[in-house]
């Protein structure tokens, strides 16, 4: 009897279910990803890796006149560099082949300035190949960097030159594999080499490189490719490459210059508009997030205790990857052709620390319920979003416009992240959501935020309860939810903050006991206790780690110069009432000197004494502004503030991007007592304003 009452209970479902009218599906809201986009939204995580010349001159930016002889790597591993970002979580990997310099890392036929003339492999090596096909065997996707810029080619800033850049695409985009991202780069044109020219070349960025017929060689040669620049077409460039994304960050942009039928190379992204992006932008172009796991993008020694702690890679990867953009961090390889040991170990501990938090989805095996379902269809259902399905979601009907999704879990749970996806390849559509937990019989709000996109981490305090509300507060159409699931981050110790006093005094805080070292070394349960400060006056290295409990912390590292306890500025061509010249010696990162006659204008500082001079330091102003930024230097040396040697003078090169702080090493150790800095050139031939400036000790 209960089985024919089964059966026909089965029979209503089924005839019931095949009167209903089938239900619609979603339609697309705004623009949406092509397949190549949503491949690489797939990718979140891959390596940037650049290496050439500068590595062995120490610089950020050759100059084009550089001889190949230089580029001669001692121990190139390909396998170790492509292992270290694969064991990282990284799935592919971008290789600078030329940067501004033009030294080309493959024996292209299009210059002679390239690896060929080399004494690697005595110019028969070739890095592009070695390194792609080191990554087709582990796995990971590759992609070019190619520089627009060519400061060594004779043909630069001519018609000529086009067809030479596009040819060594080609040879690309041709000779090696399938490539998943073609990088261009927005830095173009000033002075360079220019086959013996030694000028300024300026090109018109909106018009000079004809972009359309680039791309439409490359859609061509490699139709899965995605062509990122400053304004896509395909990926846009987050903005800064201070490593971090806008929140909230629009997966839709309308690039300035697009609307108006330019295509310009660079220079015309507003940093405040790509950030967060157009939530009513006209195109699909999400935003790649780029930085370099060191200040600068390639590898110097002077950086080697500047490398990003693993929690310092862990707030990157939240504040990137979680706000719905790519990750692509920087590995530079060394002189020896190998990412340095310290790089490593960073990025092991942070795998360690994302592998442990993604490791268990506290809501898995919940019951979920949804305020509405798109046509009470199970295929639209709430559960969707727990399964590792991308392709399924929670649907509600067209015309709402807010829903709410509670999960109750299995018992009581205890998480700090939350991750949210929407289904992407329909546009995006939500404007806005928050999340509560169910505390004292009532729902209390804990996050909230506007964008979600291709993924959405948040991250916050440990959450304690029973139950969670997902809700949609505002959407451009009906939410598609393909994934809710909640993890507990491990509590880590917070790693030590170290600072110096002007009087050179150095203090160490922390929770727990704080060990630390002045020899460079990693400090152990061995090394001096920080008990009260101490005087450091000759510079040099700090190194702090936090015990306790039997748990540690990460390692705090401070580099610092000679103290400046005894300087003063003697002289400043002119400063500005409220940024005078003494801010450069105060220690203070966000005090500044402002010039008031534009370029060239000078500052001299007395040390108080003689100093074995080795390299000088030059930090920018610290704020997010360009007003100010200096590019070009002279920096001279005195015994007795009369008679001037010039110790150096050159380019900050790529200042306006990165304006971090300038080590430049001298070509000797000179013995002096006053220093004179010239801020020769500025950013838009403006006041120079600078936050510090010291001498440093290695
Ligand atoms: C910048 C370039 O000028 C840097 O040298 C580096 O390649 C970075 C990724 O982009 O704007």
């Amino acid at each position: 009897m209960r089985n024919i009452f089964k059966v026909l209970s089965f029979l209503c479902i089924i005839i019931f279910n095949s009167c209903k009218e089938p239900v619609i599906p979603p339609s697309a809201f705004g623009p949406i990803p092509t397949q190549r986009q949503l491949d690489w939204h797939d990718m979140e995580f891959y390596a940037f890796i650049h290496f050439t010349i500068n590595t062995f001159t120490d610089k950020e930016w050759g100059f084009g006149d550089e001889s190949p002889e230089l580029f001669n790597p001692s121990h190139f591993d390909a396998q170790q560099i492509v292992s270290t970002a694969k064991n990282a979580g990284m799935k592919g990997l971008i290789l600078t082949t030329k940067h501004h310099d033009g030294f080309c890392l493959w024996p292209t036929k299009t210059t002679e300035h390239n690896i060929s003339k080399s004494p690697y492999k005595n110019g028969k090596g070739d890095i592009v190949k070695e390194i792609f096909d080191e990554c087709r065997k582990q796995g990971l996707k590759v992609g070019v960097y190619l520089s627009p810029w060519d400061r060594n080619n004779k043909a630069y800033g001519t018609p000529e030159y086009i067809k030479i850049f596009r040819d060594q695409l080609r040879e690309l985009l041709t000779n090696y594999r399938d490539v998943f991202e073609v990088w261009f780069d927005g830095a173009n044109g000033g002075t360079g080499y220019y086959g013996g020219a030694n000028e300024e070349r300026k090109v018109d960025l909106t018009t000079y490189y004809d972009w359309e017929n680039t791309w439409e060689m490359i859609r061509e040669l490699q139709p899965k490719a995605v062509i990122f620049s400053d304004v896509g077409p395909d990926v846009r460039w987050i903005g800064t490459e201070e490593g971090y994304s806008g929140d909230p960050c629009w997966n839709r942009y309308t690039p300035k210059g697009r609307e108006e039928g330019q295509i310009p190379a660079g220079g015309l992204t507003k940093y405040w508009e790509s950030i967060n992006g157009h939530r009513d932008g006209k195109y699909w172009m999400p935003a790649e997030t780029n930085t370099s796991i060191r200040p600068g993008w390639f590898y110097h020694k002077s950086e080697d205790d500047k490398v990003k702690t693993p929690e310092q890679l862990v707030k990157l990867y939240y504040e990137s990857i979680g706000h719905g953009t790519s990750l692509i961090l920087n590995l530079p390889p060394d002189r020896r052709g190998v990412i340095h040991e310290n790089d490593v170990k960073s990025l092991i501990e942070f795998k360690k620390i994302i592998d442990k938090t993604f490791s268990v989805d506290y809501a898995q095996n919940s019951k979920v319920t949804a305020s509405n379902v798109r046509g009470y269809s199970k295929k639209y259902s709430a559960e969707n979003v727990l399964d590792n399905d991308d392709e399924t979601y929670w649907a509600t009907n067209d015309e709402v416009k807010k829903a709410n999704l509670v999960i109750e879990f299995p018992k009581e749970t205890s998480f700090n992240v939350v991750n949210i996806k929407e289904y992407i390849p329909l546009g995006q559509r939500v404007w806005g959501w928050a999340l509560d937990r169910w505390e004292n019989n009532q729902w209390i709000e804990f996050a909230k935020g506007e964008s979600i996109g291709h993924r959405r981490l948040w991250r916050g305090s440990l959450q304690v309860t029973n139950k969670m509300r997902f809700r949609v507060t505002e959407v451009g159409a009906c939410p598609l939810i393909s994934k809710i699931s909640v993890y507990q981050e491990p509590v880590r110790l917070s790693a030590p903050v170290i600072s110096r006093s002007i009087d050179g005094d150095v203090t160490i805080k922390s929770t727990g006991t704080i060990h630390y070292t002045i020899n460079g070394d990693e400090p152990t349960e061995k090394s001096p206790i920080f008990n009260a400060p101490f005087s450091f006056v000759s510079g040099g290295t700090v190194k702090a780690k936090a015990f306790f409990n039997g748990k540690s912390s990460g390692v705090s590292t401070a580099y610092y110069g000679y103290s400046k306890r005894n300087w003063k500025v003697i002289s400043v061509g002119s400063e500005d009432v409220n940024f005078i010249g003494k801010n450069t010696i105060d220690e203070n990162e966000t005090t500044y000197w402002k010039s008031s006659i534009g370029e060239q204008d000078n500052i001299v500082i007395d040390m108080g004494e003689t100093l074995p001079v080795k390299s000088f330091i030059m930090l920018p102003r610290t704020d997010d502004s360009k007003e100010g930024l200096v590019t070009h230097y002279e920096f001279y040396l005195s015994n007795d503030n009369t008679k001037w040697v010039l110790a150096a003078q050159g380019e900050f090169s790529n200042i306006y991007n990165n304006p971090i702080q300038q080590v430049i090493n001298l070509d000797k150790i000179y013995n002096d007592r006053y220093i004179k800095f010239v801020t020769k050139e500025v950013v838009n031939n403006g006041n120079g304003i600078i936050s510090e400036i010291g001498i440093g000790v290695d």
